[in-house]
């Protein structure tokens, strides 16, 4: 970890055009959290540092969508994200907006900087413009044919049927999205960031400088440089952003990532108008972006060079622990396609148990891959780790207390070496708890605080204290002792995991906690809003009552935390268990989702049809001998997946047809079935069996396929021509 004296965390400012799902909690928000708050314990100076990111072209089409303004569609998903955040513990210092004037101006000053230093180039270029519309297109505002699988709804930046990456140019039949209208192309003038002048200094920086970053983020980085930068447009043609300070660049703003990362810097300003640049320009400061990996090449390579181009000392992250994606019940989630489990609905549908999400997000971390997120194992790490290790050795240590010792903590006599064993092996734990957290392993941290529980419901399982209490009070008294010491371990270990467990549990020890300093950083500057364990976290300038004691960082690991007498509150359910009912209905909502996904897939597949066959002559369909048939039996051909074997009555004769049908028929939907054969094809031996013919089927766009049957019932026999 750095040992600067400050640290300042950001993360990725979300997009306010939709709210937060498990998949932005697990790689950035609850990693980030968990971080600040192990800093904090650690008596080091945070600021932890967030907030919408309200521009760019989505939230233009969204807004459009739903017939209101873009700054209505940024007021909703604000607070609705804001309100997740603090729902799940995540208290940044400042949750700021990109709409805020504050950032406004910094963005503005910024791109102006730039500027009169001759640090861009500007390039005209021919961009597609609606002439009725009287506005130039984003690449999403354009649609048209896709040249290389046809799909007639493509995006001017991508074809969302075969995946592949377009530019606006290479659609055919191109219309405006806004207008209908057939776009015209017409010159522009753009603002660009040449980054190739900053590759060689972005080469030593990272290739030679942070060998020590996730292997994720350097070797996209190395790719990036090793394929070469080029100048990257900062400016665009748009009407919502920050518009372009520049005489002439009416209609233009920047490019949304040219100004969301300076959000940072505006939020910390917003936060700390008279002392931010002790953040953000100070060598003291240690700068970590926490962000997805889709975010890399902007947090590595825009945004440092940016920096790197305004000067003024400026400060460059010390590392950017950035995660692979989660994955939702084996598929990706998708906003669009409305697969996600969204952290508001997450909260409404689970009160009290924040905990749980932020824990199983963290056991699941795609901190090296990508990772799945499945009910059932977020049921199951619920019921069998938290309630069943976690929250029952903390019961079972308090109930007992109270049944035997009138809830004081009892006298710890001679240890034995069971005792001495446990006792021993939190220190240990705790060195490697800090060593994962400092290198921003927290799944592996999060093992190792769960360790401490494992270790602690082995002992009071393996010393059986209610049995002992029959014949060894003294015993029990030592036994219940340590435990209670290795509760007041887990009471400081968890704090940066399950915060709100962590303080329910300081509740029933009866201790506060020491969780950071205040930050007072200017002198009407407060900030830290410690919010889950405020009544008992201990911020500098406060005390807690005589005799309370505070749990700090450094006690983790004591064999005596807790004083003999001290007494310790009421017991509490420090975890529930989760039914199989709450967990089916989301399960169940999940499938309904995936359903429509497949309906709407399938919907789009079916439109499409190819193109005719060359032309046939009459006397070429006249050879084709066609009949009404009904079919007499079916069966499955052994060891096949997609034939069946179906004894027809032709009118002229009774036959066997093999038919490559089975995948979406089975037999006993055919038996009775008026059909239409191709009688006269030549007999052909299909597995063993001869097969007379050929069922006429319909083949569908998604490739399934259905058989053609007579509208109303014939006879057998009748020549269809
Ligand atoms: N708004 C988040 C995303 O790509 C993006 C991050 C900006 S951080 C400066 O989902
Ligand atoms: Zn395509």
């Amino acid at each position: 970890m750095t040992d600067k004296k400050r640290i300042l965390v950001t993360c990725a400012l979300p997009y306010a055009n939709g709210p937060v799902h498990i998949g932005h909690l697990a790689g950035v928000y609850v990693p980030a959290d968990i971080y600040v708050r192990y800093l904090r314990m650690r008596g080091r100076d945070v600021l932890y540092v967030c907030g919408s990111d309200e521009h760019g072209v989505p939230i233009t089409i969204k807004a459009r969508e739903q017939g209101c303004t873009p700054q209505d569609i940024v007021d909703r998903y604000h607070g609705i994200i804001k309100d997740s955040f603090s729902g799940l513990g995540i208290n940044f210092d400042i949750y700021g907006r990109t709409s805020s004037s504050v950032h406004a101006e910094g963005a503005s000053e910024f791109f102006s900087t730039l500027n009169d230093k001759g640090c861009f180039v500007t390039r005209e270029s021919e961009q597609y413009y609606d002439p009725e519309a009287g506005q130039f297109l984003a690449d999403r505002y354009i649609v048209g044919t896709c040249p290389r699988c046809g799909n007639e709804n493509a995006y001017g930046d991508q074809c969302e049927k075969c995946g592949c990456t377009l530019s606006p140019e290479e659609l055919i039949n191109p219309r405006s999205k806004l207008s209908g209208a057939t776009p015209v192309r017409k010159k522009t003038t753009h603002w660009y960031l040449p980054l190739q002048n900053y590759e060689q200094w972005l080469r030593e920086w990272i290739l030679e400088g942070h060998k020590e970053w996730r292997t994720n983020v350097y070797g996209q980085v190395k790719s990036w440089l090793d394929t070469g930068l080029q100048p990257r447009a900062v400016t665009r043609d748009l009407d919502w952003g920050v518009p372009v300070p520049v005489e002439g660049a009416e209609g233009k703003v920047l490019y949304v990532w040219f100004d969301a990362p300076i959000g940072y810097i505006s939020n910390t300003r917003e936060l700390l108008p008279q002392s931010w640049e002790k953040w953000w320009k100070s060598e003291d400061t240690g700068l970590v972006h926490f962000i997805g990996k889709d975010n890399i090449v902007f947090h590595c390579i825009v945004f440092p060079s940016m920096l790197k181009a305004y000067g003024g000392a400026y400060i460059l992250p010390e590392n950017v622990p950035a995660n692979e994606f989660l994955n939702l019940e084996g598929d990706k989630i998708s906003t669009s396609r409305g697969w996600a489990v969204w952290a508001h609905e997450y909260l409404n549908d689970f009160p009290g148990k924040e905990d749980v999400l932020r824990y199983v997000l963290t056991a699941n971390a795609p901190q090296t891959a990508d990772n799945d997120f499945s009910w059932k194992d977020f049921q199951t790490r619920n019921n069998s780790e938290l309630v069943a290790v976690f929250g029952n050795f903390v019961n079972r240590a308090v109930v007992l207390t109270h049944k035997y010792f009138g809830g004081t903590v009892p006298a710890c006599g001679a240890l034995s070496d069971v005792d001495r064993e446990v006792l021993d092996e939190i220190p240990a734990i705790r060195a490697s708890l800090e060593r994962n957290m400092e290198n921003f392993r927290f799944r592996e941290a999060l093992r190792d605080a769960m360790g401490i529980a494992r270790a602690g419901n082995k002992y009071i399982s393996d010393t059986e204290p209610w049995k002992l209490a029959k014949t060894d009070l003294e015993r029990t008294a030592t036994v219940l002792n340590v435990s209670l010491q290795i509760c007041a371990d887990l009471a400081i270990a968890f704090e940066p995991f399950t915060p709100f467990a962590a303080e329910r549990l300081r509740d029933m020890l009866g201790v506060g906690l020491y969780a950071g300093s205040d930050h007072r950083i200017g002198e009407q500057e407060t900030v830290n809003t410690y919010r889950p364990g405020e009544g008992r976290a201990l911020h500098s300038g406060q005390t807690f009552p005589e005799g309370v004691p505070v749990l700090r960082w450094e006690q983790l690991g004591d064999a005596c935390i807790l004083p003999e007498g001290h007494r310790i509150g009421e017991a509490r359910l420090l975890f529930a268990k989760i039914e199989d009912d709450a967990v089916d209905a989301q399960i169940s909502r999940l499938q309904k989702i995936r359903a429509e996904i497949e309906a709407r897939k399938k919907a789009e597949a079916r439109k499409n049809v190819p193109p005719q066959k060359d032309a046939c002559t009459f006397d070429d369909f006249g050879k084709m001998d066609i009949r009404t048939a009904t079919v007499l039996e079916a069966e499955r051909v052994p060891k096949t997946d997609k034939l069946l074997k179906l004894t027809i009555d032709t009118g002229i004769d009774r036959r066997v047809i093999v038919s490559g049908i089975a995948e979406y028929y089975s037999p006993e939907d055919m038996v009775g079935r008026q059909i239409c054969v191709l009688a006269n094809l030549e007999p052909r031996v299909i597995r063993g069996i001869e097969s007379r013919g050929m069922i006429l089927m319909a083949k569908q766009g998604d490739g399934s396929m259905r058989f053609i049957t007579t509208q109303e019932t014939t006879d057998n026999g009748a020549q269809i021509g």
